[in-house]
């Protein structure tokens, strides 16, 4: 790996923005190829940050801090990739529910898809079915649902029913996540996937699409 590339990816993995940012000014400065400074320097420290996490040498603060240096640098780096250079997994539209303000998780979890080179589609929160349904007819391949609050998680189900009455169910995945969810309300409401973090939702979300 190219020097400035492997700088990047340590920044990332050590959650330095600016160093970050500063390394990719440097790396498109040199002459060095977008692709490989998103692919080895961003998307395999993402990867590497997830497998800490989930090995519990990370926790969320750590997994915030390298995500928001993987934006800074990719906030840079994206005029400079060409049409096709981004190997997209998928399009993933993700939002909390109708009547859930909480963003945080999802926000990670955003995060953590978009460095495993998902496009995002961030719907917010208090995301009505509706909103949901209209991203599918928008072309996404994955609708990406969190709950926080136990009198909101139900409106996942809500949504799937939407999906279903719009005649888009088997147009797309969906995955739910959040506190209290669980694998099992997963199944009962008719997801395809679980999620039980931002690391693991990747992985789960890579399976969807290939699925
Ligand atoms: Co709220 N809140 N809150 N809150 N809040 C909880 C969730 C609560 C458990 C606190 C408690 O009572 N112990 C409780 C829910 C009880 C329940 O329903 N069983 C609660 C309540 C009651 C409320 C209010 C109703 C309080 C009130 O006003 N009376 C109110 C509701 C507002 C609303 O949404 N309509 C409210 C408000 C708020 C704040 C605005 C103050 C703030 C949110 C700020 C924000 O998000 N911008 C807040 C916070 C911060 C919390 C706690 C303390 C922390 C949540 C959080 O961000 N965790 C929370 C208590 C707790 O969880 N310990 C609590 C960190 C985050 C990284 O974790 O979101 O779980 P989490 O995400 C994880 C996984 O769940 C997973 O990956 C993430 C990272 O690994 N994940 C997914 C999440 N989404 C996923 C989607 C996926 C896959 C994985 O695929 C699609």
């Amino acid at each position: 790996m190219h020097p400035t590339i492997n700088e990047i990816y340590e920044g990332i993995i050590n959650g330095q923005n600016a160093f970050v940012q500063q390394k990719v000014k440097d790396a498109l400065a040199a002459g060095l190829p977008p692709a490989d400074i998103l692919n080895q320097g961003m998307i395999a420290a993402m990867a590497e940050v997830g497998k800490r996490f989930e090995e519990g040498e990370y926790y969320v603060p750590e997994m915030l801090i390298a995500a928001r240096a993987m934006q800074g640098g990719m906030a840079l780096l994206k005029p400079h990739l060409k049409q096709g250079e981004i190997k997209s997994p998928g399009k993933v539209a993700i939002g909390t529910v109708k009547g859930d303000l909480h963003d945080i998780g999802k926000n990670l979890v955003a995060m953590m898809l978009e460095g495993a080179g998902f496009e995002i589609m961030d719907l917010g929160t208090d995301v009505t079915p509706q909103k949901f349904v209209e991203a599918v007819r928008a072309g996404v391949n994955i609708i990406a649902m969190s709950a926080l609050l136990t009198t909101t998680m139900t409106n996942m189900k809500v949504t799937v029913t939407a999906l279903e009455e719009a005649g888009l169910r088997g147009q797309v995945k969906i995955m739910i996540g959040g506190a209290p969810v669980t694998e099992a309300y997963a199944k009962q409401i008719g997801a395809d996937g679980y999620g039980v973090d931002a690391s693991r939702a990747v992985g789960v979300a890579k399976a969807l699409v290939t699925a």
